[in-house]
């Protein structure tokens, strides 16, 4: 039988970041119910995997056995060309546990400068997983490429949202009207993969 989700399904979004949240909400809408895994009450799991895909795959797993739902989860993070593409899926763990982007964007522009390199370039990597309570899982990746600026502008999104152009704008994504940056972000390129695989 093939995987499909209807229509009306209850998924849980397996993710703590408010942010993140706010997007799968937005891409999600109107089609599904979603349920928080703050809502019920679902642990973070330790992120163990040394892959996006590997990470989102283990995080929709967790949600989905634990509540006994289909769940969705999103690994992501922001790789830098000149520093061999970290931070990566170390991104949130940049921030320490305040989660201070303004600390791991700093961090970013160091280690640039530290690397004497002018390539400013950088791309946002999104693996969204889909896990059945005690079933399979599908897992797809979406990437959005562009640079960075230093300082950072802009207020919208989150993470190191203002510090990242994407390729072909003039805004960073802290700038962009939230709808903009769904029309175009890594996370909306997975999951336009994940419609054409299950919906
Ligand atoms: P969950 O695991 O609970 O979903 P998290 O924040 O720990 O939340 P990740 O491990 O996937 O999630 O970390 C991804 C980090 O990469 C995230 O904290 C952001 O800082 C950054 N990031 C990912 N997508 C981003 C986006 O669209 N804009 C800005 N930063 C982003």
């Amino acid at each position: 039988m093939p995987l499909l989700l209807a229509p009306g399904t209850t998924l849980v979004a397996a993710t703590h970041n408010p942010g993140k949240a706010k997007e799968l909400v937005a891409l999600l809408d109107g089609r599904f119910t979603i349920l928080s895994a703050g809502e019920l009450n679902i642990p973070e799991p330790d992120e163990t995997e040394s892959t996006f895909v590997g990470n989102a795959l283990l995080k929709a797993r967790h949600a989905a056995d634990l509540s006994g739902r289909i769940a969705i989860a999103d690994d992501s993070g922001l790789s830098v060309t000149a520093l061999d593409g970290a931070p990566g899926i170390f991104s949130a763990r940049w921030a320490g546990p305040s989660k201070d982007f303004a600390e791991a964007m700093a961090k970013v522009e160091a280690r640039l400068i530290e690397s004497g390199s002018d390539d400013r370039s950088a791309w946002f990597t999104s693996a969204l997983a889909v896990a059945w309570p005690d079933g399979p899982s599908v897992v797809v990746e979406g990437i959005v490429r562009g640079g960075l600026v230093f300082p950072g502008r802009g207020v919208h999104g989150f993470g190191y949202d203002p510090i990242f152009v994407p390729a072909g704008h003039d805004q960073t994504f802290g700038e962009m009207d939230p709808a903009a940056k769904d029309a175009i972000s890594h996370r909306a390129m997975a999951f336009a993969k994940l419609k054409a695989a299950l919906f």
